[in-house]
């Protein structure tokens, strides 16, 4: 996976008065808080910016089931199973809204899945560490889902309405799904010393891939600047890391876990966590497919797309036939 090029002058956000009429209008409206719908003039950048976080979103839900779902038959209860069945068939309808938002500025499904199937398109780093145990389960919903929260409800107020209006409903879900990862960990950290520690040794390797679901540092993260001027991004990346460490350092200390960071302790005067710098080089390294499992979950895409076939062969030749029987009547 490499970096899609989307030039969108993000180096440095134009003023208002270096701006043509048209686009100086769409600023002024974006800055008065008003919602962009699809078919209104966009500028090009704004489209393409938005296509592509729309559908690295998408895809990032769509992959994000592979590393839940590997444990849908080894669940431990028949109620977990089910609850966790249930979480994995709400991150697919978080997909497929996403797919369709992102359709409303031009892109069709299929150029997405195939720019997602030919390496060209992202999807979150996160989902390409393995599920080694149950109780990753649990740290996934905590933390995984925690983070996703932590970035999807000021998405709710994005400027496109229909990515902000998809994110409603995603938001939802994900407490749901952050609330049952959390109630795996309860149960496991009362178990067992054994199950104790393993939840431990979850949340040691999840805590760092988590803290970089968010981005790269401010100071390396090309879209930013661009995408808050547009309202499509409400804060930066190390904001809403800073407010996932501050939320989730008192939740790990309720469950009596040690958070693997040495550098972790809590600044009175800047009112908030100090914390670690997450290993970027290793960030980097996974987001350009050498991660722990990211050819396993391409592979694992483009199998279900290639499976798929026989069945997308029958809806067009049921198609097909249809039209031809109404052009014949
Ligand atoms: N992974 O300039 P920035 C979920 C890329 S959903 C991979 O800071 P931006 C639910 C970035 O695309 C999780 N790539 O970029 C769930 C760009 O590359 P490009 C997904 C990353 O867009 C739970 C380059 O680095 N959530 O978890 C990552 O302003 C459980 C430079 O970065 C979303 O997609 C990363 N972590 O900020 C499902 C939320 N970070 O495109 C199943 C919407 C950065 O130039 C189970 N997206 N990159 O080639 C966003 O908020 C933003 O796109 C950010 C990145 C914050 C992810």
């Amino acid at each position: 996976m490499y970096a899609q090029m989307v030039k969108t002058d993000a180096a440095r956000v134009r003023p208002l008065d270096e701006m043509e009429p048209q686009e100086r209008a769409f600023q002024e409206r974006i800055d008065a808080g008003q919602k962009i719908e699809p078919k209104e003039w966009m500028p090009e950048g704004y489209r393409k910016t938005l296509v592509r976080q729309i559908s690295q979103h998408a895809h990032s839900e769509i992959v994000g089931q592979l590393p839940e779902g590997n444990w849908i038959t080894r669940a431990p209860t028949l109620e977990r199973k089910a609850i966790l069945l249930a979480k994995v068939q709400d991150e697919a309808g978080h997909g497929l809204y996403l797919y369709c938002a992102a359709e409303t500025l031009g892109i069709s499904r299929d150029e997405m899945y195939e720019q997602l199937h030919a390496g060209k398109a992202k999807y979150s780093s996160i989902f390409n560490y393995p599920t080694l145990t149950w109780a990753d389960i649990g740290a996934i919903g905590w933390l995984v889902d925690g983070a996703a929260i932590m970035n999807q409800v000021p998405l709710q107020r994005c400027s496109y309405g229909p990515y902000a209006r998809a994110m409603v409903r995603i938001c939802k879900e994900e407490s749901f799904h952050q609330r049952q990862g959390f109630d795996i960990l309860m149960k496991m950290v009362k178990g067992t010393p054994a199950q104790k520690a393993m939840v431990q040794d979850a949340l040691n390797r999840w805590w760092w891939p988590s803290l970089m679901m968010f981005g790269p540092s401010d100071d390396a993260s090309v879209h930013s600047a661009q995408s808050m001027a547009w309202k499509i991004k409400q804060n930066s990346n190390d904001e809403l890391r800073q407010k996932f460490v501050d939320q989730t350092v008192p939740q790990a200390k309720y469950l009596g876990l040690t958070i693997p960071d040495p550098d972790l302790k809590w600044n009175k005067e800047k009112g908030g966590h100090d914390f670690g710098e997450p290993d970027w080089a290793e960030f980097f390294n996974v987001i350009a497919g050498n991660g722990p499992c990211n050819a396993e979950r391409l592979d694992a895409r483009k199998q279900a797309w290639n499976d798929g076939a026989w069945f997308r062969d029958g809806l067009s030749a049921h198609a097909e036939k249809a039209a031809g029987r109404r052009a014949a009547e």
